[in-house]
């Protein structure tokens, strides 16, 4: 298999580079493209070097069987046309064609199947925190049907991108020599903060980030599912954390939901709370299942149901549901 990653210099698409070293995909050459800024730099894979080319608008794309695309949904909308014109499959990071309806929205573990109808040779990979959330939900689904959802996100800097996880380091270097930090990537400072504004405000005062959790789950999961997010920043390097309470359509108990959590495919249940077993995401950066504690009965509301989840969000988030979907369509198809 011919492979490309565009965007290869940015925090996922570093993350693509780790991940096919490490998975079966078989990957007979990999090509990697990026912006002016990356073009030319040189990374290792698998012993050898590759050199990133600058992204364009020529044949580069023939023959390549796979391209990852991580650069931002400008680029993907600008260049998808170029990518995937010779017949290359698009599996595309960012949130440009989430929604379109001739383009699946797919986590494997939930949506497998929708791949196969990819009619325009592209497909997308939803938000990190839907990811990670609907891999929780579907474990429940599978029990009884969910009719809505409350959720709160504690989101690490990671899914700002690689400059704002360096953004937030120099914050507390600046800090603790008394420097004024600075501010560029957030929209405050995020060291010793938390900041629940991530993307910009939509209409309904929700913003676009917290939006995209209440319509990509419903086209993952086809489902008529209401989601109600509040996103927050949090001053942690990398792995996302959600505090999730779901109604279902009858009474799920917690030892229900554990038995759906622990049988269902990508997730790790760590739920011992009188031995100080949850997850959190120090541990759980750089690890690629969904994992889930604090399973419990929503006391508000029989038919609820609480727990806590976390994922890395450049892994699971990001560039390993991508290389997973690579993955389910050379077995499925
Ligand atoms: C964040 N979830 O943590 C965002 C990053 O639509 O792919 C990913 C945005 C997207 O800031």
């Amino acid at each position: 298999m011919k492979i490309a990653i565009v965007g290869a210099s940015g925090a996922v698409g570093q993350e693509f580079l780790r991940i096919l070293e490490e998975r079966p995909l078989p990957v007979d050459e990999l090509l990697l493209f990026g912006s002016e800024r990356s073009a030319g730099q040189t990374y290792m894979f698998r012993g050898k070097p590759v050199t990133v080319k600058l992204l364009r608008h020529n044949d580069d794309f023939r023959g390549v069987d796979i391209a990852l695309t991580s650069a931002g949904a400008g680029t993907s909308r600008e260049f998808a046309e170029t990518i995937t014109r010779h017949g290359t499959l698009m599996i595309d990071n960012s949130s440009a064609f989430r929604m379109e309806p001739d383009v699946p929205l797919v986590v494997p573990e939930v949506n497998g199947r929708d791949a196969l109808d990819a009619p325009r040779r592209i497909i997308a990979n939803p938000n990190c925190t839907t990811i990670q959330m609907v891999v929780a939900l579907q474990a429940i689904e599978r029990v009884s049907h969910i009719r809505r959802v409350h959720v709160a996100t504690y989101q690490s800097a990671s899914g700002a991108g690689a400059q704002a996880m360096a953004e937030l380091e120099r914050q507390y270097a600046d800090l603790a020599e008394g420097r004024e930090p600075k501010v560029e990537k957030f929209a405050y400072q995020l060291a010793y903060n938390v900041i629940p504004h991530i993307d910009v405000f939509t209409d309904n005062d929700y913003t676009k980030e917290e939006m995209k959790m209440y319509h990509e789950t419903r086209k993952i999961m086809h489902s008529d599912i209401e989601v109600s997010a509040t996103c927050v920043r949090v001053p942690v390097m990398r792995a996302h954390s959600e505090s999730i309470w779901l109604e279902t359509e009858r009474p799920v108990s917690p030892d229900e939901a554990r038995a759906a959590f622990e049988a269902a495919e990508g997730i790790v249940v760590m739920d011992d709370p009188a031995q100080k077993v949850y997850p959190m995401p120090l541990f759980i950066a750089g690890k690629d299942p969904v994992y889930v504690g604090r399973i419990r009965r929503d006391v508000t509301n029989p038919n609820g149901l609480a727990f806590w989840c976390v994922s890395d969000q450049i892994r699971k988030g990001a560039a390993l549901n991508a290389v997973q979907i690579a993955e389910w369509l050379l077995k499925n198809r």
